[in-house]
C-alpha cells in the first residue's frame, strides 16, 4: 500500500517513574533504593502513586495498596508526594517541548503528544527531535524520558512504552502495518476488558485477526468504535494533536453487574470510585472546587448532585465524604441503582489566552 497516506510526524513522550525519579533526583539518599511515592508506611490505607524502578523489581506497581507493597518489599521507603515539585518539572519539560513545536497536547504532568510535522528548528527528522528532547531533559532536569516516534498518536504512544526506561522507539511508515498486525487486541485504543474478551471469544487475538474483518463486520460486532479499530489496524489514526485542550472535569464512574439497593453497598462503591478520581486528579496535577455525584437508576433515569467549596482540592477523603453526603441526601436505601459516578470540576484559575487567533480558548495553569 502507498505510504503517501502518512503525512504527519508525531512524538509521544512519557517520563520514567516520574514522581519517584524527581524524589531520587532531589534526595540523593534515595538513589538506587526501592522507593514508593504515596501510600503509608504503616500499610494503613493509601495506594502507591508510583514506584522507583528498584521497587518495581519486587512487583510493586502504581495503584497498589501500600500494605501489599510492604509485603512485597519490607525495605521499601514510602515518600509523601510533593506535587509542587512534580508540577515544576512538568512545566520545564513543556518548555523544552516548546522549543521544537507549538503543537503540544499534555495528557498528564509527565506525558504529552507533540506534532513535529512542521518543526520550528527545521531539524527535519522526528527521531532526531526526540533524541534532542530526551537529551535536554537529561541535561537540564536530570531526569529521563521515554519517547515513541511515529506517524500517528496511537502508534507513538505504544512505542514510547516499549523500551522504558530511557527508551527511544521509532515505528516508521514501512514498519507500521506489520507492527499493528502483531499487536494483541487489548492494546488497541478504546478496547476495554469486556470488548477484549468478546474479541478473543470470536478468535480475534491480534491486529492481523481484526484485519480480516470488513468494515461492516467490525462495526456490526463492536459498534461505532469498530470503525476506529478498522482504520488503526491499517495504520490510520487521524486524531489530531490538540494543543490547548481545556480540561473541564475529571471523574470516574462504574456500572454494576447487578443493581445496588443498600446504602452500604453504594458507599463501598463510592470508596472505590473516589480513589480512582483522586488518583486521576493527582496524576494530572489538578485540583477542583466542585464535586459532582452522578446516579443512574435501574430505569436509566440519571440525576446529579453537586457541592462546591471555596478551597481547591484533590483530597481523597474530601471527595469520598462529600460524595457519600450527596448520596445520603437522595435517600438511596432501596432505590435500585445501576451506576454511580464522581467527578471534579471548576479547576484552578483559568486565564483567557489568545490561541491561534481564537480568543475563546482557555488554558489551565
Ligand atoms: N500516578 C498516580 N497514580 C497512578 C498512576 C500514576 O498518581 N495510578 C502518577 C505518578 C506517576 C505519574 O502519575 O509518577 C506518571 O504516571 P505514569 O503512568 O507515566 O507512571 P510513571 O511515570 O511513574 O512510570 P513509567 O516509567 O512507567 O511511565
Ligand atoms: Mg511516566
Amino acid at each position: 500500500m502507498s505510504q503517501q497516506k502518512y503525512t504527519r510526524k508525531i512524538i509521544h513522550i512519557d517520563m520514567d517513574a516520574f514522581y519517584a525519579s524527581v524524589e531520587q533526583r532531589d534526595n540523593p539518599e534515595y538513589v538506587g533504593k526501592p522507593i514508593v511515592v504515596g501510600g503509608s508506611p504503616e500499610g494503613r490505607g493509601g495506594v502507591v502513586a508510583t514506584a522507583s524502578y528498584e521497587a518495581r523489581k519486587f512487583g510493586i506497581r502504581s495503584a497498589m495498596p501500600s500494605k501489599r507493597a510492604l509485603q512485597l518489599c519490607p525495605d521499601v521507603i514510602f515518600i509523601r508526594p510533593r506535587f509542587a515539585a512534580y508540577k515544576e518539572a512538568s512545566n520545564k519539560i513543556r518548555e523544552i517541548f516548546g522549543r521544537y513545536t507549538d503543537i503540544i497536547e499534555p495528557l498528564s504532568l509527565d506525558e504529552a503528544y507533540l506534532d513535529v510535522t512542521k518543526d520550528k528548528q527545521g531539524i527535519g527528522s522526528a527521531l532526531e527531535i526526540a533524541k534532542q528532547i530526551k537529551n535536554a531533559i537529561r541535561n537540564e532536569l536530570h531526569l529521563t524520558a521515554s519517547a515513541g516516534v511515529s506517524v500517528n498518536k496511537f502508534v507513538a504512544k505504544i512505542a514510547s512504552d516499549m523500551n522504558k526506561p530511557d527508551g527511544l522507539t521509532f515505528i516508521g511508515p514501512s514498519a507500521i502495518e506489520h507492527f499493528m498486525e502483531g499487536l494483541p487486541v487489548e492494546k488497541f485504543f478504546g478496547v476495554g476488558k469486556v470488548t477484549a474478551e468478546k474479541m478473543k471469544s470470536m478468535g480475534l487475538h491480534t491486529g492481523a485477526d481484526l484485519k480480516k474483518l470488513s468494515l461492516d463486520e467490525i462495526t456490526e460486532h463492536f459498534g461505532k468504535p469498530g470503525k476506529f479499530y478498522y482504520q488503526i489496524v491499517r495504520g490510520i489514526d487521524e486524531r489530531e494533536v490538540q494543543a490547548h485542550r481545556e480540561t473541564k472535569s475529571v471523574g470516574a464512574e462504574d456500572t454494576f453487574a447487578y443493581d445496588l439497593t443498600s446504602r452500604d453497598e453504594m458507599n463501598a462503591e463510592l470508596d472505590k470510585i473516589a480513589s480512582i478520581v483522586a488518583e486521576r486528579l493527582q496524576k494530572h496535577g489538578l485540583k477542583g472546587r466542585t464535586i459532582t455525584l452522578k446516579i443512574k437508576y435501574s430505569d436509566f433515569k440519571v440525576i446529579t448532585r453537586n457541592k462546591s467549596f471555596t478551597q481547591l482540592s484533590n483530597d481523597l477523603e474530601l471527595i469520598r465524604d462529600t460524595a457519600k453526603q450527596l448520596l445520603n441526601a437522595t435517600e438511596p436505601e432501596g432505590k435500585a441503582t445501576r451506576l454511580l459516578g464522581i467527578s471534579l470540576s471548576n479547576f484552578e484559575e483559568v486565564v483567557s489566552k489568545k490561541v491561534r487567533g481564537r480568543s475563546d480558548q482557555l488554558e489551565l495553569f
